[in-house]
C-alpha cells in the first residue's frame, strides 16, 4: 500500500471511530475534508459561552455580552465579548510560534519564541479594561454601519504576560520611534493572504507604559483561541482594536502606523464635531486614543421587579480609558437629581472600578435607574448619545435600566 493511501485509510478509521460509525463512501471523501458531522458550528459550544451572550455575526464572529452578564469583578471567559475583523486562525502551533520585532526604528530585527519571552522577561499580571471603539454603536442616528453593539462590547479580564517595554529595551529602538503596529495571523475574509484583516497599534508612549503587555495568559489559563491564543498585545483603556490578537510581529515605526484599519474612517473620529449624517473627509479625522468615561449597572438586570419597602442594592463598574473614575452617581428621576454611589479604587491602573448604592423607592410603579460616572479630569458621561461620527464610535451615554416596584 502506498504511504498516502495508508495515511488516508488510517485517518478514515479514526474519523469513523469519532463519528461512531463507518463512513460508507469514505474512499471518495476529499483529502483534508472534515465531515459535517464533526464540524462544530455552535458558537456557544465552540467558544464556551454563557447561553445569554448575543451573537451579532458569524462571518466574522462577533458576539457581545449584556449588562447583567458583566456583574463579576473580573469578567470570566464565558462572558467576554468576541470581536473579529477576519477569520480566526487555525492549526496554531505554540512550540513554533514566534514574535518578531522589526520596523524602521529598531536597532536590529529580533525574534523570540514563546519560551524565550517567558524565560527572558519578568511576567506581570494586570486587570485591563478593553472596550470596542464601536460599543454602543446601535444608538446612533442616522445609524452607522458596522456591528450594532449595544452595551456589551467591554470586558475586564486578568492578563498575564511580559511588558512590551522590557522587550523593546532588549531589542533596542532608535530615537525616531513614534508608533508601534502589530501584525497577526488571522485571515482576511476574502481568503487573500496578502491582505491583513487588521493591523493597528499605539504611539510609542502608550507602548512603553508598564501595563502594556504582550500577554500569553488570560484569567489564569492559556488565552482562549478567540481572544488571541497564543500571544496578544494588551493596551488597556484604548479602543480594544489596538490590542492585537494572534500577534507574530510588532513593527516599531518612525511614523503613525499605516496598517489595515488605521486610515479612512476606521477607528477614527472627526477632529471637530459634525452634523449627524455629514460626510467627513479623511484629513479631518483622527485616530481614537484613550476611551471616554463610561459605566454599566450590572445588577439588577433591566426589567427586574421588587417589593416596595425593600432596599435595592445596585452595583456595576466604571472606567475612563487612561484616566481613573473619581465619582459615580445614580438617578431614579430621569436625571433631575443625582446621588453618589460608593466607588472602589481600581485594582491597578486601567482596571475598571466597582460601584454600589442602596436605593429606597418612595412608591410602587415604574422607575428607571440611570448611572453617571465622572473621570479624574472632571468629565462626566453625557445623558444622551454624544457626537455623531461616520462609524458610530465612542458612545458613552449614561447606562439606564428599568425596574418595577410592586
Ligand atoms: N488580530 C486581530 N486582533 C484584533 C482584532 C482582529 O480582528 N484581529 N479585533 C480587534 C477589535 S476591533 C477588538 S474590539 C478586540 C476584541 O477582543 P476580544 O475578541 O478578545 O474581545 O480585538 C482586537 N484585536
Ligand atoms: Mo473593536
Amino acid at each position: 500500500m502506498k504511504r498516502r493511501q495508508f495515511v488516508k485509510k488510517s485517518m478514515m478509521g479514526s474519523l469513523a471511530s469519532v463519528l461512531g460509525m463507518n463512513i460508507v463512501y469514505g474512499a471518495s471523501m476529499p483529502e483534508n475534508y472534515t465531515p459535517l458531522g464533526l464540524q462544530e458550528t455552535d458558537p456557544f459550544k465552540m467558544f464556551e459561552l454563557d447561553s445569554s451572550m448575543l451573537v451579532l455575526n458569524n462571518r466574522p464572529w462577533n458576539i457581545e455580552a449584556q449588562a447583567h452578564l458583566l456583574d463579576d469583578d473580573v469578567t470570566p471567559n464565558s462572558k467576554m465579548f468576541i470581536r473579529n475583523n477576519g477569520l480566526i486562525p487555525k492549526d496554531i502551533n505554540e512550540s513554533t510560534w514566534s514574535l518578531t520585532i522589526d520596523g524602521e526604528s529598531v536597532k536590529e530585527v529580533r525574534s523570540f519564541t514563546l519560551e524565550e519571552l517567558k524565560n527572558k522577561f519578568k511576567s506581570y499580571t494586570y486587570q485591563l479594561t478593553l472596550e470596542c471603539g464601536g460599543n454602543g454603536r446601535s444608538e446612533f442616528d442616522p445609524p452607522a454601519k458596522g456591528n450594532q453593539w449595544t452595551v456589551g462590547a467591554v470586558h475586564c479580564a486578568n492578563w498575564k504576560g511580559v511588558r512590551l517595554k522590557d522587550v523593546l529595551e532588549e531589542v533596542g529602538i532608535t530615537e525616531d520611534a513614534v508608533y508601534i503596529g502589530y501584525h497577526a495571523k488571522d485571515v482576511h475574509l476574502s481568503g487573500d493572504s496578502s491582505k491583513e484583516p487588521i493591523s493597528r497599534g499605539v504611539p510609542i508612549s502608550k507602548a512603553l507604559q508598564e501595563e502594556t503587555l504582550i500577554a500569553y495568559e488570560m484569567n489564569g489559563g492559556p488565552i482562549p483561541l478567540a481572544h488571541g491564543f497564543p500571544l496578544r498585545l494588551v493596551a488597556g483603556g484604548w479602543p480594544a482594536s489596538a490590542s492585537g490578537k494572534w500577534i507574530d510581529r510588532i513593527s516599531i515605526r518612525n511614523k503613525e502606523h499605516d496598517g489595515s484599519k488605521m486610515k479612512g474612517s476606521s477607528y477614527r473620529v472627526p477632529k471637530n464635531p459634525v452634523a449627524p449624517g455629514e460626510k467627513v473627509e479623511d484629513k479631518d479625522m483622527m485616530v481614537i486614543e484613550s476611551m471616554p468615561v463610561k459605566s454599566l449597572i450590572t445588577y439588577p438586570k433591566s426589567g427586574a421587579v421588587f417589593k416596595l419597602g425593600r432596599t435595592l442594592e445596585i452595583r456595576g463598574h466604571a472606567w475612563a480609558g487612561e484616566l481613573s473614575v473619581k465619582k459615580m452617581e445614580y438617578s431614579i428621576d430621569f436625571g433631575s437629581t443625582w446621588l453618589e454611589c460608593t466607588l472602589e479604587k481600581p485594582v491597578n491602573r486601567l482596571a475598571w472600578q466597582h460601584f454600589r448604592a442602596s436605593i429606597e423607592f418612595p412608591a410602587t410603579g415604574y422607575y428607571e435607574i440611570w448611572g453617571r460616572a465622572t473621570d479624574s479630569d472632571g468629565k462626566a458621561q453625557p445623558m444622551i448619545v454624544p457626537g455623531w461620527n461616520p462609524k458610530g464610535y465612542l458612545n458613552n451615554a449614561c447606562h439606564r435600566i428599568a425596574v418595577k416596584v410592586i
